[in-house]
């Protein structure tokens, strides 16, 4: 369920501050995932695939993903709510992943979901190759995508409301702790 847009200004400032505490390499204690991978595979009728890996850097959570088998032109990509892949179409995974329960946007925007990671750009051969690295999600606490479903979608993310009008869902992945991916 989505929080409702009433949420207090006193309780997105908590949310706000535990965000960012959990994306600093200063915790006293516990293992940390620094580095994440979602194996993509296509959704009934597709045949779009690849992988995309989340690696911890300095300044945010670095994305590069390498995916096949996509039409020519853009294709939505979100962090969505669910782990769950279990549904053909993919809607097992929910809506996009937003913890603060903020509007939809592209991801340079400084109000987003966490999930909103904008466009993959397919070429002509169908491939798809992106990297950025992303300062609104994080591989720990609260605003974690650890657990969480990637998605990819049949058209453009054109930022609208509420979800970026971006169509089917061509690929779901599952996001888990990549091996060897956690340090102290
Ligand atoms: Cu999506
Ligand atoms: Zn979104």
């Amino acid at each position: 369920m989505r929080r409702p847009s009433t949420l207090s200004a006193p309780m997105l400032a908590a949310a706000v501050i535990l965000g960012c505490a959990s994306t600093g390499a200063d915790h006293a204690e516990g293992e940390h995932v620094v580095r994440a991978v979602a194996r993509m595979l296509p959704t009934e009728g597709s045949g779009a695939s690849g992988t995309v890996t989340f690696t911890r850097t300095e300044v945010g959570v670095r994305i590069q993903a390498d995916i096949s088998g996509l039409a020519p032109g853009d294709h939505g990509f979100h962090v969505h709510q669910w782990g769950d892949a279990s549904a053909p179409d993919g809607k097992s995974a929910g809506g996009h992943f937003n913890p603060h329960g903020t509007d939809h946007a592209l991801p340079e925007a400084a109000v987003r979901h966490v999930g909103d990671l904008g466009n993959l750009h397919a070429g002509a051969d169908g491939r798809a190759v992106y990297d950025r690295v992303d300062t609104g999600l994080t591989l720990d606490g609260p605003n974690s995508i650890v657990g969480r479903g990637l998605i990819i979608h049949a058209k453009l993310d054109d930022g609208g409301q509420p979800t970026g009008n971006a169509g089917a869902r061509v690929a779901i992945g599952v996001i888990g702790i990549a091996t060897n991916g956690t340090a102290d």
